[in-house]
């Protein structure tokens, strides 16, 4: 715990001032980010009392029953974003296109990416949820703002986050200098630094993955998963725990606190689909947060930030966390 209390505004000042890491547009935007995460929190806290919970009568762009709060949790995002000057737009998963800032406010250089409310099937069973976040900068070479701006590969984020509302709010973020933590004290209305230089220990006992699955995933998986449940008695020579929340924010938090690894693959049953996760605004930013705390993110094949996304709502086949577990499933994909 850290002796005098460090405000998130207060950390964003020093790291600007110490090394240019964040420059003042940047800031900006990740206040105005950590802004609309204390307000989605409040509207969270409230459930049934704000009327929030339940189905609205919408779908997303991937076909998903849309939930109020993750409606609630995008607008929110886009108001409070729109209007400060520091972006030029912003995609979202419960968005089709991406969203341009409307004319009569000034055009800023960056791209903000998020999933509002990640973890959505959680929100009326009172389990954690989350808002995870990505920010690209906007190719320079052209004038306005296209789609096209916004793929790019993820080791080109210069920020990236998600803001977990559980027992605590916590807002966990990278800006490529190691990864710190901030913890939302309600009676301030301020996030206040809690941990700072988060590592992830390469070894670990815990995994994370649907099991409901198992029937579906490819050889790779499910080798390395049985050799984890074959306990101490099989090749790993050691029992193995097991924690699926199906909030991917939570999972992630729980891994960054802890150790662990988090599997979602590719499964046999949607051929021409490359997993249930979407790259740009769930995968990409988790995985850059996993290997700022020296852990390791791959779809089984090569590492997720490097891969080229081709559409907005691309998804990905997901395995991070500790080190030596994400090498070794990534080792069984290889072709012998
Ligand atoms: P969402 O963005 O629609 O909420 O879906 C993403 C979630 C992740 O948070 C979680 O890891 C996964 O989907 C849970 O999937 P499943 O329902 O198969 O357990
Ligand atoms: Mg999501």
């Amino acid at each position: 715990m850290t002796q005098h209390k460090i405000s998130l505004t207060r950390y964003l000042v020093e790291q600007q001032r110490a090394d240019g890491h964040i420059p003042g547009q940047l800031r900006l935007l990740l206040e105005v980010v950590a802004r609309a995460c204390k307000s989605i929190s409040q509207a969270v806290n409230k459930g049934d009392l704000g009327g929030v919970l339940g189905t609205a009568e919408s779908e997303n762009v991937q076909g998903e029953v849309q939930k109020k709060l993750d409606i609630i949790a995008n607008e929110v995002l886009i108001e409070a974003n729109e209007w400060g000057g520091h972006l030029a737009a912003m995609a979202s998963e419960e968005m089709d296109s991406i969203y341009v800032v409307p004319n009569r406010y000034p055009q800023g250089e960056y791209l903000l990416l998020f999933d509002p409310l990640d973890g959505s099937s959680n929100i009326d069973v009172n389990v954690s949820i989350g808002t995870i976040f990505s920010v690209l900068k906007k190719p320079e070479d052209h004038p306005g703002v296209q789609e096209a701006d916004f793929l790019q590969a993820g080791a080109k984020q210069v920020a990236a986050g998600y803001c977990i509302y559980g027992p605590q709010t916590t807002l966990v973020l990278t800006v490529g200098d190691g990864v710190a933590m901030f913890t939302l004290d309600r009676e301030q209305g301020s996030f206040v630094l809690t941990k700072e230089n988060i590592q992830i220990p390469a070894d670990t006992k815990e995994f994370a993955i649907n099991m409901s699955n198992m029937r579906h995933w490819d050889a790779p998986v499910k080798r390395y998963i049985d050799e984890c449940l074959a306990g101490s008695e099989g090749p790993r020579g050691k029992d193995f725990n097991m924690r699926w929340i199906a909030s991917m924010v939570t999972d992630v938090h729980r891994i960054l606190m802890r150790g662990g690894i988090f599997l979602y693959p590719w499964d046999k049953r949607e051929p021409g689909k490359p997993g249930k996760l979407r790259l740009m605004y769930e995968a990409n930013p988790m995985s850059w947060l996993v290997e700022q705390a020296g852990g390791m993110a791959t779809n089984g094949r090569e590492r997720i930030l490097d891969i080229a996304p081709g559409k907005l709502h691309e998804r990905v086949s997901v395995m991070l966390g500790s080190k030596n577990e994400v090498e070794r499933v990534t080792r069984y994909h290889d072709p012998l």
